[in-house]
């Protein structure tokens, strides 16, 4: 088959290179020149483990290629990320314009019996709402009176987890969504190629909720090891026994306490339940604000240990939004070290083994710079570099550990 993936990232690269090393011919599109380039070249433009060989043995295969515009194909996979935008009456509503951009740009492409995928997390309805565009702007494919979709439409939401997505990308199970039990069963034929979990099929809102909910499920279950963690430092318990024990009860198993929740997925996808839903969605909405409160909460912390120095050398361990990735986006980790630099209380040194220092929004150290120099070290990330740090060399410091690595 000739397939078309719309948006290189996290998603859609995998994908991409997946497909086309089980020999379908993929064309992967995206906006940017330079990232259409360095894939051309069979390099990558991300850190993932292992997603460098996958591209790279794709590219020379002759089945992958890059380009900036989309072409003819059979199927058209749209991988392109959902936001949320800021507006007056809903300061987080869902931000469906790269999709819709996706969509405008295959539209002219379209032809009778092909297959439209939108893998990107998705506010409920927006299956729905390409398939109106295309009925509208491809009236010729909808011939009057014929019950049967011309184009086949389906929701498959991605559940890969970043650092494992090339294994997560063939194991998990799935769910496809069709507009049509027929579209549905189109998209999973594609999906069999690469995927060896079970996948199974429903209407297209259906799958879109489930995605949004797998991620709200995850986004409460950390609040409340976030909310623990807070009553617990008021009680003075440790936090990390106290989880270790309750989780010995055969049903019971809470998640760990961070610095917040970050990413682009469990930090903005309840929020598209909670604007669909707004009176109802009550403990959804709440689970985000106390993970968007941790990071300030966090901040006290260190500004309270930070006032017993004059000029303290505050060392903080991570940027990335979570344990060995790069990827800093909606980072809470990140957060902390800006609004740590910005209150000028001391000396800021940050080490982040996973991102170039030319590349890091912040200046970055050597792990054994800022663990010698730190007065006040900050554990925001669980990163593997740091479990090894001498339990000797942090005697003389105040350590505010939120990952519990070091307990
Ligand atoms: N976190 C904690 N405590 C935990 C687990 C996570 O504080 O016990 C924090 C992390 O540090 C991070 C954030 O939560 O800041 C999210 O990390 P994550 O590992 O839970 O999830 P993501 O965002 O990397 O990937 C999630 C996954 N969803 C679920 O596990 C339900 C993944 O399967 C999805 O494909 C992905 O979102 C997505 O793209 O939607």
């Amino acid at each position: 088959k000739k397939i078309v993936v719309m948006g290189l990232g996290y998603i859609g690269l995998p994908t991409a290179s997946m497909l086309a090393v089980k020999g379908h011919q993929v064309v992967g599109v995206d906006v940017s020149e330079q990232v259409v380039q360095t894939i051309n070249s069979g390099k990558i433009h991300i850190v993932e483990p292992d997603l460098d060989i996958l591209v790279r043995s794709a590219v020379n295969s002759g089945n992958l290629r890059a380009s900036r515009q989309p072409e003819e194909a059979d199927v058209f996979i749209i991988a392109v990320p959902t936001p949320f935008k800021f507006t007056d009456n809903n300061p987080k509503t869902p931000d469906i314009g790269y999709v819709e951009a996706a969509v405008t740009s295959i539209l002219p492409l379209l032809k009778q019996g092909d297959l439209v995928i939108l893998e990107s997390t998705s506010p409920v309805g927006t299956t729905e709402r390409i398939r109106a565009m295309v009925r509208e702007h491809r009236a010729e494919l909808y011939p009057a009176g014929s019950h049967a979709e011309p184009v086949f439409i389906a929701h498959c939401p991605e559940r890969v987890l970043p650092g494992h997505i090339l294994r997560e990308l063939v194991d998990n199970d799935r769910i496809v969504g069709g507009i049509t039990r027929a579209c549905a069963e189109k998209a999973r034929e594609l999906y069999k190629s690469f995927c060896h979990g079970s996948i199974y099929l429903t209407d297209s809102k259906t799958a879109e909720m489930a995605k949004l909910t797998e991620n709200s499920f995850r986004d409460v279950n950390i609040a409340f090891a976030n909310e623990l963690s807070i009553v617990c430092d008021e009680l003075g318990i440790n936090v990390w026994e106290l989880i270790e024990l309750a989780n010995k009860h055969p049903r019971v198993n809470i998640l760990t306490p961070g610095p917040g929740v970050g990413g682009h997925c469990i930090a903005v996808d309840p929020w598209f339940i909670v604007s669909a839903a707004p009176q109802s969605a009550r403990l959804i909405r709440t689970a985000r604000e106390i993970n968007d409160f941790k990071p300030s909460w966090v901040l006290d912390k260190i500004v309270q240990k930070a006032n017993r120095f004059k000029a303290p050398v505050i060392g903080c361990l991570g940027l990335a939004f979570k344990a060995n990735i790069d990827d800093l986006r909606e980072s809470p980790a990140l957060e902390i070290a800006k609004e740590l630099v910005a209150m000028k209380i001391g000396e800021v040194v940050i080490c982040e083994p996973n991102v170039a220092p030319g590349l890091a929004p912040l200046p970055l150290a050597p792990l054994e710079r800022v663990v010698r120099e730190a007065d006040i070290l900050v554990v925001l990330v669980d990163h593997e570099e740091f479990k090894s740090v001498d339990p000797d060399l942090l005697k003389e410091k105040i350590v505010i550990d939120l990952k519990g690595i070091w307990r």
